[in-house]
């Protein structure tokens, strides 16, 4: 291992990391519950460089483990705590190459993050429309590594949908450059769609090209307080009747979650009620009267009972306030407790059933749990996530966790659903893939793994259990 480690910093000087004080944070995962080991952390400036490291590392049989903001989730980007790894983080490749508003189109480095994205987009007069809350930290290598969704995937659709072209470099260190922007190119399979949510399986993303959308210049936003599930879906058919093409998000959100967030000092700006919902219209038109579709709208549902209350925020500080109800939600439930994550969705027709029964079941079966749904409702995406209280003590914690997520993974797949909407599979999910998925597809997957990934060497344990 000193042997190859030597050979990489020949390479890449500095750029080849091994003291234990700055590899240490390449080293865990977003929610603290992996840490694993590596034998260096390495930075290359280039695809190039980049190429050149995988090939080394290649060449000795070392395994590499491919990382961007190291946001995400299901723990994809940690090494194993063996020590033998190598991870290849993105974050010395973070140039903008292009942006251009005429083919709306932007030219990125894998490293970008998606807020630099967005304002190098809003600098030309044009909207980078993936967005979440992690985005300042995120970048495009993960997030089409992942295939991020995030709050307007409902408006523009997932990472995957966005994608026009695709720089890789392959296990065998060679460069793939597909970085080509056009609208429509079937020259044979589109191999770009492969790597979109192959979580550094298959190659490591070093560059992509990513669709543009007209810059919103208006914005409104509300916060809607309802109280049934059924409304809850209601709330969403209307609207898309009413404002579909301005939607940008429609993001549902429990009670249970608000009363977290007002613990942690936000305010909610309706009346309590069992459920809310936020709207947020946007559209590229400055007289496209948003504020006006969205109040009359608002009367409406409260006319016809579907809300029960309703704030339309009157400024961007309010606007802000509001987001951060939904936004903080990943933070605040890591403080809250042992957070189980349910990374969920189903038809959306199915998503009041879906969070009626996982309540009624948790809530009957283990009275020490809260149920904190929240999501992307439009897109049937619901965070089914369950916390429960930190004294429970480890062991009986672990055991019931399993246990809430075995019942809650059940719920979802009897209503045709999948147990992995936005995040992956990382290493949290393997099992689940294995014993789920269709041995069909199964085994196209492990086919297409093999083919690009011969000695298993990219990201083993991620996806697929270690050959
Ligand atoms: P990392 O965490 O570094 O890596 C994720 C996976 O991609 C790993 O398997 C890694 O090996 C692989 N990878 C990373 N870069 C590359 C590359 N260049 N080439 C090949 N493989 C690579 N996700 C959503 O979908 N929607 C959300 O709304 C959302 N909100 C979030 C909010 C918070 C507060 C947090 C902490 C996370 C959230 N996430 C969300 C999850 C996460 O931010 C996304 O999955 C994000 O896209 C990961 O990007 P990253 O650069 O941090 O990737
Ligand atoms: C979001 O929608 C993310 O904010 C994170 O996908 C979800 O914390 C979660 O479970
Ligand atoms: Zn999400």
């Amino acid at each position: 291992m000193n042997d190859v480690v030597s050979k990489l910093r020949n390479l890449l000087g500095s750029d080849c990391i091994t003291d234990p004080a700055v590899t240490d944070g390449y080293l865990w995962d977003w929610r603290g519950l992996l840490r694993g080991s590596a034998a260096c952390v390495l930075r290359p400036r280039s695809a190039n460089l980049l190429s050149q490291s995988v090939r080394i590392c290649r060449e000795a049989g070392v395994s590499i483990v491919p990382q961007g903001g190291n946001t995400g989730l299901v723990g994809g980007a940690t090494p194993d705590d063996i020590g033998l790894q190598i991870v290849i983080s993105t974050g010395a490749m973070r140039k903008i190459r292009t942006v251009d508003p005429v083919d709306m189109s932007i030219v990125a480095e894998a490293g970008a993050t998606i807020a630099e994205l967005q304002t190098a987009a809003a600098e030309a007069g044009a909207l980078f429309p993936l967005s979440f809350a992690s985005e300042g930290t995120a970048t495009l290598g993960g997030a089409l590594a992942t295939n991020a969704g995030g709050i307007s995937a409902v408006r523009y659709g997932s990472a995957r949908d966005l994608l026009l072209g695709m720089e890789v470099v392959l296990p065998d260190g060679r460069i793939w450059n597909g970085l080509r922007t056009l609208r429509k190119d079937n020259t044979g399979y589109a191999l770009k769609y492969l790597f979109a949510g192959s979580e550094g399986t298959l190659g490591i993303i070093t560059g992509a090209a990513m669709k543009l959308a007209p810059l919103s210049v208006g914005r409104e936003v509300a916060f809607c307080a309802i109280e049934s599930e059924d409304q809850v879906l209601d709330f969403w058919m209307k609207l898309r009747a009413a404002a579909e093409g301005n939607v940008r998000a429609i993001e549902y959100i429990s009670n249970s979650c608000v009363e977290l967030a007002k613990r942690e000092g936000l305010r909610a700006p309706v009346g309590v009620a069992d459920h809310y919902v936020l709207v947020e219209l946007t559209s590229s038109r400055p007289d496209a009267g948003l504020k006006d579709v969205l109040e009359a709208f608002l009367a409406e549902r409260l006319e016809d009972g579907t809300i029960v209350d309703a704030a339309l925020a009157q400024s961007g500080e309010q606007q802000k306030q509001i987001w951060r109800l939904r936004d903080d939600q990943t933070e605040i439930q890591k403080k809250a407790g042992r957070d189980f994550k349910h990374d969920v969705a189903v038809p959306v027709p199915r998503v009041p059933e879906l969070l009626r029964r996982s309540r009624a079941v948790i809530e009957s079966d283990f009275p020490e749990a809260t149920v904190v749904p929240f999501g992307h409702v439009g897109d049937g995406n619901i965070h089914l996530n369950v916390v429960l209280p930190a004294t429970l003590g480890a062991e009986r914690a672990a055991e019931q966790g399993k246990q809430i997520s075995q019942a809650i993974y059940d719920i979802v797949l009897s209503l045709g659903g999948t147990f992995s909407a936005e995040h992956g599979i990382g290493r949290a999910k393997v099992d689940m893939l294995e014993a789920k998925r269709d041995p069909i597809e199964l085994d196209l997957m492990r086919r297409i793994k093999a083919a690009l990934d011969e000695d298993g060497s990219f990201n083993p344990g991620t996806v697929f259990r270690p050959s």
